[in-house]
């Protein structure tokens, strides 16, 4: 069974299982057998810049991306006294629930999504429309190295150097319209490759969905990212194409987009859908609302193991009020959870 109460001494992983706790366990580990994990094979590390971080697996990026890669503004926003989060902890604990809901699922099962070819469709209220191969889409964008916290509303968090590009810079070329209010982004649905997908029994209704005010999307902070580590995306965290928003829960980052829609109505997301009294669409990080499960006061940041717990306060925003609060005045952040 799933469900775990979490106890008074608070941010244990043990704890805590929310999202997963929606997900059938059976259903998956019995598909995830089906899937045979490509072997990996030794790539050419070109590249970007691998080197500025420990441990880091060889980069297979593409060529087009290798070159954009290693064309980044290195550390454009970064996390100041805080370490970066091991690339074996970024890669291995991980909740991707289309290729399994264990943390580690995510690493073992993701290697059969094919990232190449890969298109992104841009639609809905815009006045340029379009589908475009990655490389093309990406063509219009310079890459800068955002360091974040990430804050998964599990009540973990990691600080990882992405790769990518504002989402305000990809508005400007598709310009959307007088009725666009928000923007909706769309994870690949491929059973063949994704062994979430092929349970019946998850509550999850595939494609996994997210979005944001128009608003918010514009804010600075907001990317989309191609890479990490200095490398491309790992599989397991999304590639070749996610969503990062650092002041709000981990699950509104979403992996894999295949498409990118700019709509009148707030979108229904994916966690909303699931259990509307525990997930809102904002998902802002905030130790002050607590989740009905649990505190989110606290977070343990990881590597956290049982003597070095690794446990710190949680910041309203994740850290970033002073850029992102302005977007919330006169918002009841309690009901707009
Ligand atoms: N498509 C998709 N995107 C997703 C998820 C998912 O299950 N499917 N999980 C979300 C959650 S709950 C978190 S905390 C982050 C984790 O990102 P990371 O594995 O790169 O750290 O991805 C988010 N994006
Ligand atoms: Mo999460």
């Amino acid at each position: 069974m799933l469900i775990k109460v979490p106890s008074a001494s608070d941010c244990k992983e043990s704890d805590v299982t929310p999202e997963s706790f929606y997900l059938s366990r059976r259903a998956v580990l019995g598909a995830s057998l089906a899937t045979l994990a490509v072997g990996s094979v030794p790539g050419w590390a070109r590249a970007a810049d691998m080197a500025r971080y420990a441990d880091v697996e060889a980069s297979r990026a593409p060529g087009w991306l290798a070159d954009k890669l290693a064309a980044t503004q290195w550390g454009a926003v970064t996390v100041k006294d805080e370490a970066i989060t091991p690339f074996k902890d970024a890669t291995h604990y991980n909740n991707f629930y289309e290729f399994g809901a264990d943390k580690g699922d995510p690493a073992q099962n993701a290697g059969a999504l094919k990232t190449e070819p890969w298109s992104v469709v841009v639609d809905g209220e815009v006045d340029k429309p379009g589908r475009y191969a990655l490389e093309d889409f990406m063509k219009p964008y310079q890459l800068e190295e955002r360091i974040y916290r990430l804050r998964c509303v599990e009540a973990w968090s990691m600080v990882i150097p992405w790769i990518g590009f504002p989402i305000s810079a990809l508005l400007k070329q598709v310009e959307p319209t007088s009725k666009a209010r928000f923007i909706r982004f769309e994870t690949l649905q491929d059973p063949k490759s994704m062994p979430g997908q092929r349970s019946g029994f998850a509550l999850i209704d595939w494609p996994y969905v997210e979005g944001l005010r128009l608003d918010e999307a514009m804010n600075p902070l907001a990317i989309l990212a191609v890479g990490m580590y200095g490398r491309e995306l790992a599989n397991q965290n999304g590639a070749p194409l996610r969503l990062v928003v650092p002041w709000k829960y981990g699950f509104k980052s979403v992996k894999s987009i295949v498409r990118i829609s700019l709509v009148s109505e707030q979108p229904k997301t994916t966690w909303q859908s699931i259990a509307s009294d525990e997930y809102g669409f904002y998902a802002n990080v905030n130790p002050t609302v607590d989740h009905p499960r649990w505190t989110q006061a606290r977070e343990r940041r990881l590597p956290s193991g049982l003597f070095s717990p690794n446990v710190r306060e949680t910041q309203m925003f994740n850290g970033y009020s002073e850029q992102v609060a302005s977007l919330y005045t006169g918002l009841d952040l309690r009901k707009n959870y």
